[in-house]
């Protein structure tokens, strides 16, 4: 009866260990923030995120078990046929079947990669209709941020928090800005990314988002995210001294608080007009 008993509490306990450290790992993923021994990606926020995780998953199942394929054929030949179980090895060449088998498969594994692969590479480029276009600037080091004429006609720098007091309490430390970029939930922003200075790159694991941020040329890229919360990126492009200081807050926001901070950012950020168009290089 004792024992009975003494399982039966360790069996709770394990499982509430178990939960809480799946709640805990989830939390911070949920949080759109890298998490200690995390091993995965970032939880995904975005439709295509998500489909790029399960992806990923898919491919490491894919890896897993050609890697054991390979593996047992190794385990195989070592134990059947080494000089002293076999010591006359075997002359054939050329066996049909066996050439024709081992192109096929591979062919099908790689169409079995490339397919979705395409797929997603295709969803992640053609981007769809937007409902707002934010222009991220990446300077050495920090990021710039214009929202257009429409929705107020205002920019803003966001830099690091360097002093640790300066922290909100939800913001981890070399990756809280002090302005963070605001979009509203389930909307499609489109960013439009450039560079005033060297190569930057504009990334946040938690969208699947990362584009290069090249100083005369205007990239773009999308996002929608599906989960209100605050998500950080950084700067993914080696850039200079300043390069592990120049993170990435994103704070997605309902439409309503999104509307009450474009009425404050208007009034807090300097407008736009009369500031000088950035010149971009022209083909020749
Ligand atoms: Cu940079």
């Amino acid at each position: 009866m004792r024992i009975e008993t003494g399982r039966r509490s360790v069996t709770a306990l394990s499982t509430a260990a178990v939960a809480l450290v799946l709640g805990i790992s989830e939390a911070w993923a949920a949080a759109g923030r890298p998490s200690p021994w995390e091993t995965g990606m970032q939880e995904m926020v975005t439709e295509l995120g998500q489909s790029v995780s399960n992806f990923h998953t898919y491919l490491v199942w894919l890896i897993a078990a050609i890697c054991l394929f390979v593996l047992a054929l190794l385990l195989v030949i070592v134990a059947r046929f080494n000089e002293s179980k076999n010591p006359v090895p075997s002359q054939t060449t050329h066996n049909t079947l066996l050439e024709v088998a081992w192109t096929v498969v591979p062919v099908l594994i790689l169409v079995a990669i490339a397919i979705p692969s395409f797929r997603l590479l295709r969803q992640q480029l053609v981007p769809p209709q937007a409902d707002l276009v934010v222009k991220a600037t990446g300077y050495s080091w920090y990021w710039g941020y214009e929202y257009p004429a429409d929705q107020g006609g205002f920019k803003f720098d966001s830099n690091m928090i360097t002093e640790a007091k300066d922290l909100k309490p939800d913001q981890p430390r070399l990756l809280g800005a002090d302005n963070a970029m605001v979009v509203p939930v389930g909307k499609v922003v489109r960013v439009q990314v450039t560079s005033a200075d060297v190569i930057h790159a504009f990334a946040l694991p938690s969208f699947f988002v990362k584009v290069d941020a090249v100083p005369g040329r205007l990239n773009e890229t999308w996002f929608k995210a599906e989960k209100e919360g605050v998500y950080y990126g950084q700067c993914s492009e080696l850039c200079g001294n300043g390069h592990p200081y120049m993170p990435i807050e994103i704070r997605v926001v309902s439409e309503q608080q999104f509307a009450a901070w474009l009425t404050e950012a208007k009034q807090k950020y300097a407008s736009t007009e009369g500031s000088a168009p950035l010149k971009f290089a022209t083909a020749q």
